[in-house]
C-alpha cells in the first residue's frame, strides 16, 4: 500500500514535472521578448521621442520627411498593448489624442503611411474607444483620399497631407492594391463607405488588368493603367496585394474580393512555383507567357506561408516555410534578395524584417507542431546575437559579415517583436483564428465587427 502510494506520488511527481517541463521555453521566451521590447521602447523614448525612427548605433533619430509623423510610436502601440505594456501605450494614446496634427505640408508615400500610420491609429481606437483617436484616424484617412483620384482609381505614389496635391504616376502593385483592410476598418468606424470603396476600386483596377493567365505585373501607370513592368511574382513590390485579398475576405466577407482571391491564387500556384534541390520556391515569370524571367526572391516572400496557412493550404505553407527556414539557417539571418538558381545573395542586407517569424507563428497556431516554435527560437537567438545593440536592435548591412548599420525600422516594434511574443506565448488571445492581423501586424478582433453592419458601413455589394 505504502509502496503503491509512494509509486503513485513518484509517478505524480514525474508526470507533474514532465508537464511543467513539457514546454518551459515559450513562456520564459515570451517574457524575454517583452523585456527586450520594453528596453527598445525606452531607447526610442530616450533618443527619438517625437521622431519617426530610432537610429540605435548613433543614439539619435530621424524623420522620414521634413516633418515628423510619429511613425514608430503609432506603429508600436498595438504591440505594447498585446504585451500588456499599458503605461507605455497610454503615453502614446495621450500624445496622439492631444499633441499631434497631421496637417503637414509634406508629400508622403501613400502605401507606407496607410499600413503604418492609419493602421496603427485604427488599432489604437480599437483598444481605447477614445473618440479623439478616431478623429485623428479619420483626419489622416481624409488626407490620403486625394491620392485615389487618378483616372484608374489606383493611387498616386505621393500625396501632400495639407494640400492634397499628388505626384508619382508609376507605382508597384503592393503600393497600388494594399488598402482595403485599413480603409475598410476606417469605413466601419466612421460609418462612411468612401474609404473602403476607394481601396477596393484600386485593387479591382489592378486585378482587371491581369493577363490571360490570370497574373498581374509588378509596376503600373496609375493614369493610363498600362503595365510598366510585366514581371509577375509574390515578392516585394507585389506581396501584400495578394495578402489583402484574403485578409479582406475573412474580415469583411466581400464576395467580390473572395472571387478575385480564388482566381489569383490558382494562377500564382500554377505559374510561379519551382522546385530546386527539393525546395519549393516562388519565382518570377512574364505575366503574359508564364515563362520564367528570374530566380531572384526577396525575404518579404516569407510572408506567403502565413497567408497560405490562413487560407487552409497547410501543405504548401509548410513546404514553403521549410525553404525560408533553410535560407535563414544557411546565413544565420536572411538576405534581402537571393538567387536560388545561382545560390547567391543579390542584396545582402537584413533590416529586422518580420515575415519568416510571422509565418512560423501562423504555422504553429494552425498545426501545433513544435518545429515552428523551434524555428522562431533560432531566429530570436540569431537576431539577439547579431542585431542587438547596447540599448536596442539594429539592421545588418551584410548577412555574411554581420556588420551592423544604424537603423531600426518601425515595423520591428510593430511586427517582429509582436510575432516573437505571440509565437512564444501559450494560447495567446491574439491569434490568427480570432483576429486578423494587417500586413503591418496591427491586430483586429473579428467578432468586434458585425457582418450586417459591415455590409452597410462599407457598402459591400454596391459594385
Ligand atoms: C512591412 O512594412 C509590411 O509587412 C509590408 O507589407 C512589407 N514588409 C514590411 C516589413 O518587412
Amino acid at each position: 500500500m505504502n509502496r503503491l502510494f509512494i509509486s503513485l506520488v513518484f509517478i505524480g511527481i514525474i508526470s507533474c514535472n514532465s508537464q511543467i517541463k513539457k514546454n518551459p521555453l515559450p513562456t520564459r521566451l515570451a517574457e524575454e521578448v517583452k523585456k527586450e521590447t520594453q528596453g527598445v521602447w525606452n531607447a526610442y523614448q530616450k533618443y527619438a521621442w517625437g521622431y519617426d525612427v530610432l537610429l540605435p548605433l548613433s543614439k539619435s533619430a530621424e524623420n522620414w520627411y521634413d516633418k515628423p509623423l510619429y511613425i514608430s510610436p503609432i506603429d508600436a502601440y498595438s504591440t505594447l498593448k498585446v504585451m500588456g505594456l499599458n503605461e507605455e501605450a497610454k503615453r502614446i494614446e495621450r500624445y496622439v489624442a492631444d499633441s499631434i496634427s497631421f496637417d503637414k505640408d509634406i508629400f508622403v508615400k501613400v502605401f507606407e503611411v496607410n499600413i503604418r500610420v492609419l493602421g496603427g491609429l485604427l488599432a489604437m481606437y480599437q483598444y481605447t474607444g477614445n473618440e479623439k483617436i478616431l478623429a485623428q484616424a479619420k483626419d489622416f484617412g481624409d488626407r490620403l483620399l486625394p491620392a485615389f483620384s487618378s483616372p484608374t482609381g489606383i493611387p498616386y505614389y505621393w500625396v501632400n497631407l495639407t494640400t492634397g496635391a499628388v505626384k508619382g504616376d508609376t507605382i508597384n502593385v503592393a503600393e497600388a492594391g494594399t488598402y482595403t483592410f485599413e480603409m475598410g476598418i476606417l469605413s466601419y468606424y466612421t460609418q462612411n463607405p468612401v474609404y473602403y470603396q476607394a481601396g477596393k476600386k484600386a485593387t479591382m483596377a489592378v486585378y482587371e488588368r491581369r493577363s490571360k493567365l490570370g497574373l498581374v505585373g509588378e509596376v503600373i501607370n496609375v493614369e493610363s493603367g498600362e503595365w510598366i513592368d510585366k514581371t509577375s511574382h509574390i515578392c516585394a513590390c507585389i506581396d501584400s496585394y495578394y495578402e489583402y485579398m484574403y485578409k479582406t475576405w475573412i474580415m469583411f466577407g466581400d464576395p467580390d474580393i473572395k472571387a478575385i482571391w480564388d482566381k489569383s491564387i490558382s494562377a500564382v500556384n500554377k505559374y510561379l512555383p519551382e522546385i530546386k534541390d527539393s525546395l519549393l520556391w516562388y519565382g518570377r515569370v512574364n505575366m503574359e507567357t508564364g515563362e520564367s524571367t528570374s530566380s531572384v526572391v526577396t525575404l518579404y516572400d516569407a510572408f506567403f506561408p502565413a497567408v497560405l496557412a490562413l487560407s487552409g493550404d497547410i501543405d504548401r505553407a509548410e513546404r514553403y516555410q521549410k525553404t525560408w527556414n533553410w535560407l535563414w539557417n544557411h546565413y544565420g539571418l536572411e538576405p534581402m534578395a537571393y538567387d536560388y538558381s545561382e545560390n547567391k545573395i543579390t542584396y545582402p542586407v537584413y533590416d529586422l524584417n518580420p515575415e519568416i517569424i510571422e509565418s512560423a507563428f501562423y504555422l504553429y497556431h494552425f498545426t501545433g507542431k513544435e518545429i515552428y516554435r523551434d524555428m522562431a527560437k533560432k531566429y530570436w537567438e540569431d537576431i539577439k546575437k547579431y542585431c542587438r545593440t547596447d540599448e536596442a536592435f539594429t539592421a545588418i548591412e551584410n548577412v555574411e559579415t554581420k556588420k551592423q548599420s544604424d537603423y531600426m525600422a518601425t515595423y520591428f516594434l510593430a511586427e517582429t517583436l509582436k510575432y516573437f511574443y505571440l509565437v512564444f506565448s501559450d494560447d495567446p488571445e491574439v491569434n490568427p483564428t480570432d483576429y486578423v492581423l494587417s500586413t503591418e501586424a496591427h491586430n483586429f478582433k473579428k467578432s468586434a465587427f458585425s457582418l450586417e453592419e459591415i455590409n452597410k458601413r462599407l457598402d459591400i455589394g454596391s459594385r
